[in-house]
């Protein structure tokens, strides 16, 4: 390809985005700018993807970490062909318009995650590279490499400061992930500064460290060295590769190397003069030059002849292994095969019970064997957490079949092991699985102590955002957890979780509560779902006196109504406290007063009912309404009004016992009953 040929594609890739962000009079010019050349390589020489479907399931996952510099991806999805029209590209940043600001997942075709917020993009860009290599581990048959792709990620100067990326790279290191490449846009320059004021350490070896590979490229505009390292990436298999590309911030324009190229448009003199000095047209704004496009179109035959030969992979391997494939298809579009929830088991009445973390555990495990999609693990709390899936095996590079290392879940070490292994690594873990979710193929959970949530809130909420299948289990969830102490004894986190719009937050009662939340879960497929569980043991209800554990499916359910069937009072509680309302209702109904105890694991889900089945829980015209939750009290005066009384917890926990703890904090039946009667005319 000539080289003029190759100039005119990389500045056509520059100066729509240049363009783009004049005519918006907002976004990033100086990354496009630098960045383009790495970009255009990457593009037409060894990203496999096809324009007309950018689901196919074997396309190279790219990810823009650095999702500030979206103008640029919108220019790249344009020309090589995706469903993006060049007036697309002209409504950059405009209400309604297929090019928001930043990437948006679900929103414009080709864009693989949402990103924005910088280290984010980067950790997605693992939990690609790991769900590839568990299903290549698990589906690939000799001669038939059905899952069979890499991972690449641009990534900034912010995205390597991100502690959320160094997690991550630390655990892809460790895992190594040869089939991951980050192209880092090494131009010295962030927002606000150069990175002499505050990020100076030898990235390459920091990489290197964490088990990198890593290339340096001198010439960021030096497209046959970008091609080069590019080569030599793939070379080395054992190992992610971190390709550090000397770019120039704002490229030929008169504030290159400057921040002041970053995040502002250049205004109409310098787009003048920066076209000028790469010899391009000054008008018309947008040009697209016939042979350019002609060149990154020529994408759209090359992306249909290799899905086309997928396909033909496909139906052959079909053909040879029909139970895996119809396992590996029904994964793939987030089918919860027949039979999946057969085996959850019914728990007996048992006025002692189990914690909802223990029963958890039993409710995954009754899964995982009928659900192949499932996988995930902890942030080094699963003993604690009792997130492991039995037998089912460990990802990790080390291939043997033995249970030899500490922590081992049973089932032998590989990338074909389904309990995945964080280490103390919140953030990324919250990241990752949302990869691992925009990957597809597997269906994540990760798991931790509520507390720790906090560290991971950043990645729920870009799950959310969106709308990725992924499940958190979050145990240890109110100031029961006992001797840790006022810094594990979660407070305000349930009041956060429920804050984020798009989160489906359950807090299950007791076992068989705990056994509907985990099904909503995994039926719930267009959002993340987190399910708050205790340390502490609950009783498990007898469901011949109670409402069926299924009321859960309403966010909130009468779980027994006033004997009488002419409640005066209202008691709500959710997860652990649903015994102390429970064994309240009993006793004030003994003294005359007629008590409807209602169960409450989601506000989310009970608020999505219409208001005739929210009444019929909650009547209007029944003022007396108190709530208990170990918690915050934020919100809970939506549910029992100005009339009403919340028992919670709106200052930090005390290490002491569990019991204790709560009894301190007026958890206990007597006080229910106290504050309950106060209500009462
Ligand atoms: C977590 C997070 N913090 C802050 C920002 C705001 N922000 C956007 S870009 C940027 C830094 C830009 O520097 P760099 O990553 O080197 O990109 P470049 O300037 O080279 O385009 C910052 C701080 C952000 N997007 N995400």
């Amino acid at each position: 390809m000539s080289e003029q040929l190759d100039q005119q594609c990389v500045n056509t890739i520059r100066f729509l985005s240049v363009d783009m962000v004049q005519k918006a009079q907002s976004g990033h010019p100086g990354l496009p700018l630098g960045a383009a050349p790495m970009a255009y390589v990457l593009w037409t020489r060894w990203l496999k993807y096809n324009p007309r479907n950018p689901h196919w399931v074997n396309r190279d996952r790219f990810v823009l970490s650095a999702g500030h510099g979206s103008a640029l991806l919108y220019s790249l999805l344009y020309l090589t062909g995706y469903a993006l029209s060049l007036d697309d590209i002209q409504q950059f940043r405009q209400w309604g318009s297929k090019t928001p600001g930043h990437p948006e997942r679900g929103h414009t075709p080709g864009v693989e995650v949402s990103t924005g917020p910088l280290g984010q993009g980067m950790a997605n860009a693992v939990g690609m590279a790991i769900a590839e290599a568990q299903l290549a581990a698990r589906y690939n048959r000799a001669g038939r490499a059905l899952i069979d792709h890499y991972t690449y990620a641009l990534v900034s100067d912010g995205d390597l400061m991100e502690g959320v990326a160094a997690e991550a790279a630390s655990l892809a290191g460790h895992l190594k992930l040869g089939k991951l490449t980050c192209l880092y846009d090494d131009n010295h320059v962030t927002l606000s500064a150069g990175t002499d004021i505050a990020f100076t350490e030898d990235r390459a070896t920091r990489f290197r460290a964490y088990g990198w590979h890593t290339i340096q490229v001198a010439d960021g505009n030096d497209l046959a060295a970008i091609d080069n390292a590019l080569r030599q990436a793939r070379a080395v298999t054992q190992r992610p590769s971190l390709v550090l590309i000397r770019t120039h911030i704002g490229y030929g324009s008169p504030e290159q190397d400057s921040y002041k190229a970053h995040g502002s448009p250049l205004g109409v003199d310098d787009v003048r003069r920066t076209k000028e000095k790469l010899n391009w047209p000054t008008e018309p704004a947008f040009l697209v030059p016939d042979a350019a496009l002609a060149h990154c179109r020529e994408a759209l035959d090359r992306g249909a002849k290799s899905e086309g030969e997928w396909d033909d992979q496909l139906t052959s391997y079909t053909r040879a292994f029909p139970e895996l494939a119809t396992e590996l298809k029904s994964s793939l579009c987030g089918e919860l095969p027949a039979g999946w929830n057969a085996e959850i088991p019914v728990f007996p009445t048992d006025a002692k019970g189990l914690a909802t973390r223990e029963a958890s555990a039993k409710i995954m495990n009754a899964i995982a064997s009928k659900l192949p999609a499932l996988t995930g693990g902890s942030a080094d709390l699963e003993p604690s957490t009792k997130t492991a899936l039995n037998g089912l095996g460990d990802f990790n590079p080390i291939a043997t079949t033995g249970e030899d290392m500490q922590g081992s879940e049973g089932g032998g070490w590989s990338y074909a092991g389904r309990n995945l292994h964080f280490g103390v690594r919140e953030h990324a873990m919250g990241a990752i699985a949302n990869g691992l979710a925009a990957h597809g193929g597997v269906l994540p959970y990760g798991s931790t102590f509520l507390i720790f949530s906090d560290y991971m809130r950043p990645s729920i909420r870009l799950a959310a955002l969106s709308h990725l299948h992924v499940i958190h289990v979050f145990t240890h969830d109110s100031i029961g957890l006992g001797e840790d102490g006022p810094t594990h004894q979660p407070i305000e986190q349930l009041a956060n979780l429920r804050a984020v719009p798009n989160l489906t937050v359950l807090r299950p009662g007791d076992a068989n509560e705990t056994a509907v939340a985990w099904q909503i879960a995994l039926e719930t497929k267009t959002r993340p779902v987190v399910l708050v569980l205790s340390r502490q043991a609950v009783p498990t209800l007898d469901r011949n006196l109670y409402a069926s554990a299924q009321g859960v499916r309403h966010g909130a359910y009468v779980l027994k109504d006033a004997v009488n069937g002419d409640p005066k009072l209202i008691l709500i509680a959710s997860g652990s406290e649903v015994e102390l309302i429970v064994a309240a209702a009993a006793r004030l109904e003994v003294e005359g007063i007629a008590v409807r105890c209602v169960s409450m694991p989601s506000w989310e889900l009970f608020d999505a009912l219409p208001v005739g089945d929210r009444d019929a829980v909650l009547p209007p015209s029944l003022h007396a309404r108190l709530a208990v939750e170990a918690g915050a009290t934020q919100g809970w005066h939506r549910y029992v009004g100005d009339a009403g009384d919340v028992i919670g917890v709106d200052r930090f926990g005390a290490s002491a016992p569990g019991k204790t703890v709560l009894r301190g904090f007026g958890f206990t039946v007597d006080n229910v009953c106290l504050r309950a009667r106060a209500l009462l005319p």
